[in-house]
């Protein structure tokens, strides 16, 4: 409320009285802001208001409706009576406040140990420094054996990547990246049981690791990397993995700047979704990705972090990628490869926040520790606490 500029007497009335969940709005005129709140309090429910909103004469602002799921539905009902945009509004809102209730609640996500409704993605990355054999060729049955190794552990996933996306990278062409996973994912397809996701910006790339034998695209740059992209994950109806990225591996960690991180990437997936849908991807085939460390600080990796759920309701599957990532370096002083504790508590608080798949380096580590999180009943869809009545 602080945030949003709601005035510190209304913020010490309201603040007892806020109810588990919230929804939170931008872009409204003072207009538009009044009439939420007279329809919110006309409810039993109420909407906290920046102090501007109420003199009718600012710009644009924001709103938190607070009130139960069955209140905002009713709240859409009465805007739809408005008409233009209110009308739209209410509809977002009715959205959201399903999509947040239904993602954990998890009619299709079984709970009972043994049953797991979320899958860690073991990292293969193809890159010079990983899988070279001293001479100018790479191992491709190094990088099997590793396949192997990580499908043995558990994995749900194989993340294939031949392209550096680390911070300051520089670009790989487009036949040396072929060159890199090409053998891999067409070895991995072929002889072990996993399916494997083509790390890649590169429509060509994802094309030809889709006819290998790739089951999924992992995009990190949400099909703003290359337009033929699109059509690619369209044409294949693959699942697909939009990433927020603020800039370009090059330059995304000089300063990366929001003034709402959590609101900012909300929004841009919804424009990515429409996009995506737009151009012919089932929507049930895209997964998000808030991208973490991809242009974004300490502080902003730990808010998306915690926040998580909020990115539930735009009713899409969340990926995280955590694994030794700097931002555990930065709280514990760890180098890389000494990053996995850290790995493991990011990822069981990312469980807990409703997260469902998890790129990691150490597959029976992170599975482990997602185990006994989901046994305890930190995985959502399993709100009551209970079993299903068939496991434990
Ligand atoms: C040590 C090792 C430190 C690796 C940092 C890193 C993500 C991703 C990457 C992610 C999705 C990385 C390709 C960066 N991160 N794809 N890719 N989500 N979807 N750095 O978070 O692992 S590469």
């Amino acid at each position: 409320m602080r945030r949003l500029g709601v005035a510190e007497q209304g913020i010490e009335l309201m603040a007892p009285r806020v109810p588990g969940q919230m929804a939170r709005v931008s872009g409204l005129s003072p207009r538009m802001a009044n009439i939420l709140k007279q329809e919110a309090l006309s409810l039993g429910g109420d909407a906290a208001l920046p102090a501007a909103a109420y003199s009718l004469e600012g710009g644009e602002g924001g709103a938190l409706v607070m009130g139960s799921p069955a209140l905002l539905d009713e709240l859409a009902d009465k805007l739809a009576l408005h008409g233009g945009e209110l009308a739209d509004l209410g509809e977002r809102l009715r959205w959201c406040s399903r999509n947040h209730q239904r993602t954990p609640a998890g009619a299709a996500l079984p709970t009972a140990i043994g049953e797991e409704p979320w899958k860690v993605m073991g990292i293969l990355n193809i890159t010079p420094d990983s899988f070279h054999d001293g001479g100018r060729h790479l191992d491709t049955g190094a990088a099997l054996a590793q396949a192997a190794r990580m499908a043995a552990e558990g994995a749900g996933i194989i993340d294939v990547g031949g392209e550096s996306t680390r911070p300051g990278a520089d670009a790989v062409g487009e036949r040396e990246e072929l060159a890199r996973v090409l053998p891999v994912v067409e070895k991995i397809a072929s002889e072990l049981d996993v399916p494997v996701s083509i790390d890649t910006s590169k429509a060509k790339v994802a094309r030809e690791a889709l006819q290998a034998g790739a089951a999924m695209i992992n995009d990190v740059t949400a099909l703003a990397g290359d337009r033929k992209m699109a059509a690619v994950a369209a044409d294949h109806g693959c699942p697909l993995c939009l990433m927020h990225m603020q800039g370009t591996p090059r330059d995304m960690q000089r300063h990366p700047r929001y003034r709402d991180v959590v609101g900012e990437l909300i929004e841009f997936f919804h424009q990515r979704i429409e996009w995506a849908v737009a151009r012919g991807i089932a929507r049930g085939n895209i997964i998000i990705d808030p991208g973490i460390g991809f242009g974004k600080d300490l502080e902003h990796n730990l808010t998306l972090l915690n926040h998580l759920d909020s990115f539930l309701s735009l009713g899409r599957p969340l990926l995280v990628g955590v694994s030794r990532k700097s931002f555990i370096g930065m709280i514990a002083g760890k180098q890389a490869g000494d990053r996995l504790p850290g790995t493991i508590a990011a990822n069981v608080c990312a469980l807990e926040r409703g997260a469902r798949i998890f790129r990691v380096h150490d597959v029976a580590e992170n599975r482990q520790a997602l185990q006994v999180a989901a046994g305890i009943g930190l995985a959502a869809g399993d709100a009551a606490g209970g079993t299903d009545g068939k496991g434990v």
